[in-house]
């Protein structure tokens, strides 16, 4: 680091088990990333990254999208939640519900998600099985930048994992989730420095656009 930054605040929005999350918090508790989690919010309340941030001593906060009309007002609401922590960077972990384009226009620039395959391939979900019925040899995970269309914003880092014969959903899922935890820090990280931007479209790193890809870890 060659100047020292203002803290990040950090809001990450999560649905389930969390270990993304996990993998963020010890990051920060061992001062690789200079920031805080200023809160979780999860749209399930049986979501264990609920328990993971209250062990951790933050505020974990659950909003049940089930007890709003539309999506428009389900966002509206997390707006305004979210807001009151002044969040430099909104991060999704595992977040299972697709934002409305307001809700990304807000935070355009400023949150990233982790998505479970090598974009372009396989948007959406079941990525897992759907490489293995493809038969890919390889198969891994991509950090981007959220824009209003879905899962595919500009993509910042990717992972590769091999796809063995016989393996099944879950093995692989396993193994991308095992890299998962390696690479969404570091790109938060890089984030936090200020050396990760999103300008026109693009991802942006040190000053460098980044290719399709995204940065090639050599
Ligand atoms: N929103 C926007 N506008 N853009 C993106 O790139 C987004 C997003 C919201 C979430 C994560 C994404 C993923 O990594 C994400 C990226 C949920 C669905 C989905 O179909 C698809 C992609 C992603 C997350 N959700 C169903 C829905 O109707 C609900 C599924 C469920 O609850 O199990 O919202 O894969
Ligand atoms: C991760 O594999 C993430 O890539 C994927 O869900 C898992 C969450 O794990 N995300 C999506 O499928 C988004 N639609 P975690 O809750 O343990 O971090």
């Amino acid at each position: 680091m060659t100047e020292q930054q203002a803290q990040k605040s950090i809001v990450v929005l999560v649905s389930g088990n969390g270990s993304n999350l996990q993998a963020i918090i010890e990051d920060i508790s061992q001062l690789k990333i200079n920031a805080k989690i200023s809160a979780v919010i999860a749209n399930q309340k049986t979501a264990y990254g609920l328990t993971r941030a209250e062990n951790a001593g933050i505020p974990a906060i659950f909003i049940d999208h089930k007890s709003f009309a539309s999506r428009e007002e389900y966002d509206a609401k997390m707006v305004q939640c979210i807001n009151e922590f002044t969040p430099d960077l909104i991060v999704l972990a595992g977040f299972m519900r697709i934002l409305t384009p307001d809700f990304v226009e807000h935070y355009l620039g400023r949150m990233l998600n982790i998505h479970p395959s090598l974009l372009p391939k396989y948007k959406g979900l079941n990525t897992h099985k759907r490489a293995i019925d493809a038969e890919d040899k390889e198969h891994g995970a991509s950090v981007h930048f959220v824009t209003p269309e879905l899962d595919g914003g500009p993509v910042v880092l990717q992972s590769k994992v091999p796809v063995f014969e016989q393996q099944d959903a879950q093995e692989l899922a396993d193994r991308v989730q095992q890299q998962e935890r390696q690479m969404y820090p570091l790109v938060i990280k890089w984030f936090c420095e200020d050396r990760l931007k999103m300008i026109n479209n693009k991802a942006v790193l040190d000053n460098q656009i980044l290719a399709e890809e995204g940065y090639a870890i050599e």
